[in-house]
């Protein structure tokens, strides 16, 4: 009896099961994945999804998060996390039963986004964004970040980018062009390959920047062959070396090669060499795609660049300041003629809306500046009554012509460049209609007279016979520029050209806006000085600081006591026509210099605090280095 009775029971519990399974929605369940910023990937959401047997389903929806760009089909999801996103993104979607009709809840779709080509150089006064996709410090989606002073919420850039135009033997052009990289792109990350070895490894591989202090390298210095010593991470995946079974150079990133075997391990006491107390370094050529941009074909250049900075608070010009080095390689076989270099800059003093933008040809440096006081946009968001001046300085090559132009002005030659004919006008110190700058008032021939000159309100604003923009009529705007580095007449294959450039910020916190004009004008010149004293090598002369091949040569060069209490004495062989002394210390600064103008000279270091110095003898070819310690 008890056994019949289950027996139906368990009949009718099946009939129901069958009825029901008709009308049975399908199941969508949570998916997991990974994913590399801006890097193109395909999900198939639904082989973990639950659909009656014999029925199939399709996407119905998904629902995009605002971190990542999606297109799907019936069955795949096709997705890409935004540029500069990283974290956990989270999309939604909903299933359909393709024979019953029915949809499922929305399940979630977590997708863990890795991204190493973001980060910021923050070792000073300054905060700012680094990539390498070619335009630095904004995001490409709403926001820049070159923020002065840092954690004040207030930006004094909001972009930096290079342009590189050039002709080959038969006047074909080639133009890489950069502004925004927002409607399409020039440049992409990572060195020049051969063509087949452009796919997603190398994207994922090179879509990165290397962030490094100095003392982590010190540190690495002094225990690398220590037991237990663990090689941080950014240490051991520097690119010191680039494969040349896939086209690529040998040496990229630079570093202190120990074992001299050519090739960067680090296990081995290699060490990557930096400038600054902190750096960035990334690798980005104009070759990996076409362009997208300004349309041109591309010269095929790598550039190799380090941001770096000093944590320098009793020097504010320096702790202003923030370095870039360029080093930008001929990777083609071609030789290029009437190459230009030219950065493109835009320049937000605070609040976009109300600034100036003129330049210095003696510091060979754009400077922009505020209109006006208060600072400050529609909402009051701004610096207020203390405005900050910003230069941009060449420090290595003089500045060739100099050109400004806005996105928000009525004339129409003073606007930005859109097409490739316009970019070139203003890479060739011409507005985008191609006429020339006139030396005065507004400087363009609908509006000035006078003669044709290469440099756009070159004048100090607070000189009031001088040209700039304050005394010219346009009016405070929203602008930008190009400094036109310099024209080269041949570009040889595997030649490279170095720039070095210094980002300087002041603020006249008891001032109006021109008076952080001329302390910006100050603080560009200290750094000028700082650069020439310490960099007297050669911009392409990495970091000659911290380099273990600076022993004592007692060939060349003697030094006792060392340790010292304070004098010093130097025995060199010869006498160097015009020698000099310099005292240096782990940063490159500079601590007391002097003449040698003899083969015995006594150098007094009593001022300087107990450390690790460097002794450097230069003259006008050789320099020498000995590290000294001072008790
Ligand atoms: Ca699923
Ligand atoms: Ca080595
Ligand atoms: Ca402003
Ligand atoms: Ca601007």
């Amino acid at each position: 009896m008890r056994i019949k009775n289950l027996k139906i029971l368990l009949i009718a519990i099946a009939g129901s099961i069958n009825a029901f399974a008709q009308d049975k929605a399908p199941e969508a369940l949570p998916d997991n994945y990974h994913a590399v910023a801006n890097l193109p990937y395909s999900f198939n959401p639904l082989v973990n999804d639950i659909v009656d047997t014999g029925h199939t389903m399709k996407i119905f929806v998904v629902y995009p998060s605002g971190n990542s760009n999606l297109t799907f089909n019936d069955s795949i999801i096709y997705y890409k996390a935004k540029l500069s996103f990283k974290g956990i993104d989270s999309i939604r979607y909903r299933i359909k039963d393709n024979q019953n009709g029915l949809f499922s809840e929305i399940a979630k779709i977590y997708i863990n986004v890795s991204n190493e080509a973001i980060d910021t150089i923050n070792i000073n006064n300054i905060s700012a964004l680094i990539n390498p996709y070619g335009c630095l410090f904004w995001d490409y989606i709403e926001s820049n970040h070159y923020e002065f002073p840092k954690g004040s919420g207030l930006n004094t850039i909001f972009s930096l980018a290079l342009n590189i135009a050039g002709t080959d033997s038969q006047q074909n052009p080639y133009l890489s062009g950069i502004l925004y990289r927002i409607d399409g792109a020039d440049f992409f990350p990572g060195p020049v390959s051969s063509a087949e070895n452009y796919n997603f490894s190398y994207d994922s591989t090179w879509a990165s920047v290397w962030k490094l202090d100095k003392q982590e390298i010190l540190t690495h210095i002094s225990s690398w062959n220590q037991t237990g010593y663990i090689i941080p991470q950014i240490i051991a995946s520097w690119p010191g070396n680039g494969d040349p079974s896939k086209g690529q150079a040998t040496m990229m990133a630079p570093y202190y090669d120990k074992n001299e075997n050519g090739f960067y391990d680090p296990a081995n006491g290699d060490y990557p060499v930096i400038r600054g107390d902190q750096a960035v370094y990334f690798i980005y050529n104009d070759d990996r795609a076409p362009h997208t941009e300004f349309n041109g074909t591309g010269l095929k250049t790598e550039i190799h660049c380090m941001v770096y900075a000093f944590n320098s608070p009793d020097n504010p010009a320096l702790n202003n300041t923030v370095f870039i080095n360029y080093l930008v390689t001929n990777r083609s076989n071609l030789t290029y003629s009437n190459v230009k270099l030219s950065l493109f800059v835009d320049t937000d003093n605070g609040a976009a809306h109300d600034d100036f933008i003129g330049c210095d040809t003696l510091l060979n440096a754009a400077i922009s500046y505020n209109g006006k006081i208060p600072d400050g946009n529609e909402n009051g968001i701004g610096y207020g009554d203390h405005p900050p001046a910003q230069s941009i300085m060449i420090l290595n090559k003089d500045m060739d012509s100099f050109i400004v132009n806005t996105n928000s002005f009525s004339y129409q030659w003073i606007t930005r460049p859109y097409e490739s004919a316009e970019l070139l006008n203003n890479m060739n110190a011409l507005w985008i209609d191609g006429s020339p700058i006139i030396g005065s008032g507004c400087g363009h021939n609908s509006c000035a007279t006078g003669n044709i000159v290469r440099h756009a309100f070159p004048g100090n604003p607070n000189e009031v016979d001088s040209w700039s923009m304050l005394q010219s009529p346009l009016g405070y705007s929203e602008y930008a520029c190009f400094i036109n580095i310099l024209p080269l007449t041949d570009f040889h294959p595997e030649e490279t050209v170095c720039i070095d450039l210094a980002l300087t910020s002041a603020i006249d916190e008891n001032g109006d806006h021109l008076d952080s004009y001329t302390l910006v004008k100050q603080y560009a010149e200290t750094v000028k000085t700082f650069y020439d004293v310490n960099f007297p090598a050669s911009c392409f002369d990495v970091a000659p600081f911290i380099d273990e091949t600076m022993v004592s040569n007692p060939e060349l060069v003697q030094v006792f006591p060392n340790p010292t209490n304070g004098t010093l004495w130097v025995k060199i062989n010869t006498i160097q026509a015009n020698a000099k002394y310099q005292i240096l210390d782990l940063t490159g600064r500079l601590r007391s210099t002097g003449i040698i103008d003899s083969m015995q000279t006594t150098i007094n270091i009593s001022s300087v605090e107990p450390g690790l110095y460097i002794l450097r003898i230069v003259n006008n070819e050789i320099s020498t280095s000995v590290k000294i310690v001072k008790n």
